[in-house]
């Protein structure tokens, strides 16, 4: 293709993951590429001799995936040149054309090795997973990680952590029978997490199981049979999969800062969970205590409640003064720890942290990465208290819907009485809205939409986003406000664009330069083509327009970026 000849003679070389051959050059419009990162569990066993489930050889689950129809579409492969297009080839698989966004979804299997049971896996392996998500994270929209079931509720937690301004899904996944049997919750548990993945924007750690996405701070395994294996107790499902997939957008933790994915793996190993029970000795928890532990979650009774006795608080006392962090979470499923009772009360004067409706899971991934920080104890504390990734119930920033003027008016006006209706009237106007004050430059509009709970997020019928608008439009201080309300570098309007192309197309630097700042990019493919164009900006000497593409990360010259093979 003359693309492809134009690359060849301009020598720009995109990154391997993408490695074009000269023809056809592109990915086509309706593919999105998706990392699978394998690290082994009951999805990918097979029984030994002795009837025992063991991890498959070697390169078994990709030869397997490929005879699926569901979850591989040879045809197109061939047809679309799809091995030819996304090199290398052999660990690529491409989806049937989905119903809900028509979108393709073109997946890489990167294969740890050894694949694990998750009972065997440590924090090292957490370090790993989210140090390859870093490594590919522009290279792919979205990231499904498949996972044992024992210990997924850790893991997703742990990389909920170590992932901060996360923008693109991290969906990991697994099932309590084998892909390879015929009857099986794992084709089905892996096709639903790589079309979510692929096809929408959910900027966080989640969990995908029989039907429901779960942020991945907030599960537990519940069952160790049912194909219901996990529930989040204290927060809805962020997805619904049934005839058709409902996203609980409202409830979608977002980052809002204008910086870009970092990935912070330190974790304190000095950390331990203490479930008390009646009868538990002063001796016990004076011993678990003891150095070199630095952070302990106390699982209590109830709202948060402990045998109140003297002795034992001042054993709690004792270890908070030498600077052991402790948490107090309950014992049971669902609920808050509160200071309603005398026990839970001198738990909180003995020194002890509330851990108000975190999972264990939780509270013991976070303490570890907490600790790590180059903090005092008493920030340590203060970050423990606060939802960080979404991982405790903080009630305090929700706006109330009856609370806005502006809807006040219209339900006045259209006799409008539920707060179902409201919200109804507020989700169709407010988008629209919101785009116009975006448009217009206009924060205090913004402002006024915000409160009352309008999302700053959602697109309009073009799929632009008041991001898209605003970054059109230059006015750097609504892309600044949008940002910090959680607004997405990486929404694509119904042409492909995202507001980083549309600040380029403006000529907007600063616009450009806020974007970049927190993680806006190209694709590897649209790298390709902004390399082409670099190139002929040089040649009619447009220096203007050269600066702006650079700005925007497209390097004349870009180094190789290693590709998903392997697991070395
Ligand atoms: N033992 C398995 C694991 O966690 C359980 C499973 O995946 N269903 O690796």
């Amino acid at each position: 293709s003359s693309l492809g000849q134009a690359l060849s003679r301009s020598r720009i070389s995109r990154p391997d993951a993408f490695q074009v051959q000269t023809t056809p050059s592109q990915p086509l419009d309706d593919e999105v590429s998706v990392l699978v990162i394998y690290t082994g569990g009951t999805i990918g066993m097979v029984e030994d001799d002795k009837g025992a489930l063991i991890p498959a050889p070697p390169g078994y689950l990709i030869k397997y995936l490929r005879s699926l129809p569901i979850l591989h579409d040879e045809q197109y492969a061939q047809d679309k040149h799809v091995y030819d297009r996304y090199k290398p080839s052999g660990n690529v698989c491409v989806l049937p054309l989905s119903k809900e966004k028509k979108k393709r979804v073109v997946y890489r299997i990167l294969e740890y090795d050894p694949l694990l049971d998750s009972s065997n896996m440590t924090p090292a392996d957490w370090e790993k997973i989210a140090k390859d998500i870093e490594k590919y994270y522009e290279q792919y929209i979205g990231f499904v990680v498949m996972h044992g079931t024992d210990t997924m509720a850790f893991t997703s937690s742990a990389l909920s952590f170590m992932c901060k301004n996360l923008g693109k899904p991290v969906i990991v996944t697994g099932s309590q029978l084998p892909i390879y049997q015929l009857r099986t919750d794992g084709r089905d548990n892996l096709l639903v997490a790589l079309l979510l993945a692929g096809q929408f924007i959910i900027p966080e750690v989640c969990l995908y199981f029989n039907q429901k996405l779960y942020r991945g701070n907030r599960v537990t395994k519940v069952d160790c049979a049912s194909f219901k294996a996990f529930t989040s107790p204290n927060l809805p499902p962020l997805a619904d999969v049934e005839t058709d997939i409902k996203i609980n957008w409202d409830i979608i933790w977002r980052p809002c800062k204008t910086e870009k994915l970092t990935v912070d793996t330190e974790l304190n190993s000095n950390v331990g969970v203490l479930r008390f029970f009646p009868g538990i000795t002063d001796e016990t928890v004076k011993a678990f205590l003891q150095p070199p532990m630095a952070g302990v979650i106390l699982e209590t009774f109830g709202s948060g409640n402990a045998p109140d006795r003297k002795s034992l608080m001042y054993i709690i006392c004792q270890a908070s003064e030498r600077g052991v962090i402790m948490i107090n979470c309950t014992q049971c499923l669902r609920g808050s720890v509160t200071d309603a009772y005398v026990g839970s009360a001198a738990l909180a004067k003995a020194g002890v942290i509330p851990g108000f409706d975190m999972t264990p899971e939780a509270a013991l991934s976070k303490l570890s990465y907490v600790l790590t920080k180059d903090l005092s104890i008493a920030q340590k504390k203060e970050m423990m208290k606060c939802s960080l990734r979404g991982e405790l119930t903080d009630d305090s920033k929700k706006p109330k819907l009856s609370d806005s003027r502006f809807v006040q008016a219209i339900a006045e006006s259209l006799s409008i009485k539920t707060d179902e209706e409201l919200g109804a009237v507020r989700d169709a106007l407010t988008p629209t809205l919101v785009c116009v004050a975006a448009k217009a430059g206009d924060i205090e509009a913004l402002e006024a939409l915000k409160e009352m709970g309008s999302d700053m997020i959602m697109a309009d019928y073009d799929g632009r986003t008041p991001l898209h608008v605003a970054a059109c439009e230059g006015h750097v201080k609504v892309v600044e406000y949008l940002l910090s309300k959680g607004a997405s570098v990486y929404a694509r309007d119904c042409y492909g664009e995202t507001p980083l192309h549309t600040a380029v197309h403006g000529g907007h630097k600063d616009v450009v330069k806020l974007l970049r700042k927190t993680g806006a990019h190209f694709s590897p493919a649209e790298m390709v083509d902004a390399g082409t164009k670099l190139h002929s900006l040089a040649a009619s000497g447009d220096s203007e327009g050269l600066e702006i593409w650079k700005l925007a990360g497209v390097d004349p010259k870009p180094t190789g970026v290693e590709s998903a093979t392997g697991s070395k």
